[in-house]
């Protein structure tokens, strides 16, 4: 049973410059520049410990290929689509949304290339070409909406690939598990209505975008109960998560019964995040991603495809990458020098506020049939 990898040098390409990540630099305000926190570094990275660690020689290779104007238009706006078009064409390129989730010239290009290359990934998995598999794409895309990219995302890529499945593959019911620390607001925009995808975001409580991913986010009109949102506590670790995915997570899925497990993998609810205050140790993302196979193994012949989100701690973030792949892979664990550091960090436990919130979380499971 093969795990499909899939990675190109150009999304290294995808230039977010050098404004310090959220603010521009600004020598009057003190600012100074900087790389951009989401850069190429943590994906490069991640990448090359694959292949240096030899779990390169345990995947099979899957190539991305653009996601097309109509594909991109599934979920899109022809005005966001068009607007990205032509700022990609601007000398020194333009930004998805925001102000502060910036591409370079050509960016257009790169950032259809990730959303394809997540289409390709849904493609080797539906077909059976592979069990599961990773697609390392960058730019990220779990906050884009409909008229508009944020929070350094372009296009909904794993949401182009999940109507890409429904419409063009035929699949029945998807099931989408984002662990990124930041809400999955975009993803969750698309099926808001839609009772056959059922959305589960785990994230930070309030963390990004402000205001979004309350636990009483729950689905609108037919898709009510389709939507599920755990705002995990600041301070949430291996513990937590992993009741989590215990409690809300797995019992969600056998409820829900997809036909294919789509996730949306950042790695910056780690303890060494610049972004978040979450405590996840790479032994963490193994233990999830393994649930995630054991309950996939049994209700989806054990489909699940990964799309690549945050994570901006350039030294921890390919341990977690690893640890996740080489699970997907059944590879025995490589390393993590950084695991006695992590792991011994107090409040690693479940801690009973933790538990309280999902225990209220795992009430609304029910509503789901
Ligand atoms: N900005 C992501 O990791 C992107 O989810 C995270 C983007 C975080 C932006 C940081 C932030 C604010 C907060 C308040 C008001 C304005 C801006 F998409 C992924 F890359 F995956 O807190
Ligand atoms: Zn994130």
């Amino acid at each position: 049973m093969a795990t499909g990898y899939l990675y190109h040098e150009i999304f290294g390409w995808h230039d977010t410059g050098s404004n310090a990540g959220l603010f521009g630099a600004d020598p009057a305000a003190g600012l100074q520049p900087y790389m951009h926190l989401e850069n190429a570094e943590t994906k490069r990275r991640i990448h090359e410990l694959i292949v240096v660690s030899g779990l390169i020689d345990r995947l099979e290779r899957v190539r991305p290929r653009h996601a097309s104007e109509e594909e991109i238009l599934k979920v899109h706006t022809r005005d966001h689509l068009e607007r990205i078009q032509a700022e990609s064409r601007w000398p020194k390129g333009g930004d998805a949304g925001d102000g502060f989730s910036p591409f370079g010239k050509g960016g257009y290009e790169i950032a259809a290339l990730a959303a394809g290359g997540v289409i390709t990934m849904v493609e080797a998995v539906v077909s059976g070409d592979v069990t599961n598999g990773y697609a390392l794409v960058r730019p990220p895309g779990h906050h884009a909406v409909a008229g508009s990219g944020m929070g350094f995302c372009v296009f909904g890529n794993l949401a182009i690939a999940a109507r890409h499945a429904r419409d063009v593959l035929g699949v029945r019911r998807i099931a989408v598990v984002d662990w990124d620390v930041h809400h999955g607001n975009g993803t969750q925009s698309f099926f808001y209505g839609d009772p056959d995808v059922l959305t589960i975001s785990l994230h930070q409580d309030n963390c990004f975008p402000p205001d979004s991913g309350a636990l009483t986010e729950r689905g609108d009109g037919a898709g009510f109960g389709y939507a599920l949102n755990v705002p995990l506590p600041p301070g949430t670790g291996d513990g937590g998560y992993l009741y989590a995915m215990d409690r809300v997570v797995a019992p969600a899925l056998q409820r829900f019964r997809p036909d294919l497990i789509l996730v949306a993998s950042g790695f910056d609810g780690s303890a060494m995040d610049p972004l978040a205050r979450q405590l996840l140790t790479s032994e963490g993302y193994r233990t999830m991603t393994r649930r995630l196979m054991e309950v996939a193994e049994d209700l989806c012949g054990g489909r699940i495809a990964m799309s690549h989100e945050g994570g901006y701690n350039p030294v921890y973030v390919p341990f977690c990458g690893l640890a996740v792949i080489e699970t997907l892979a059944g590879a025995e664990p490589f390393a993590d020098p950084f695991l006695p550091v992590v792991s011994g960090m107090a409040g690693q436990d479940l801690q009973p506020h933790q538990k309280a919130l999902v225990d209220e979380v795992a009430a609304l499971v029910g509503d789901i049939s």
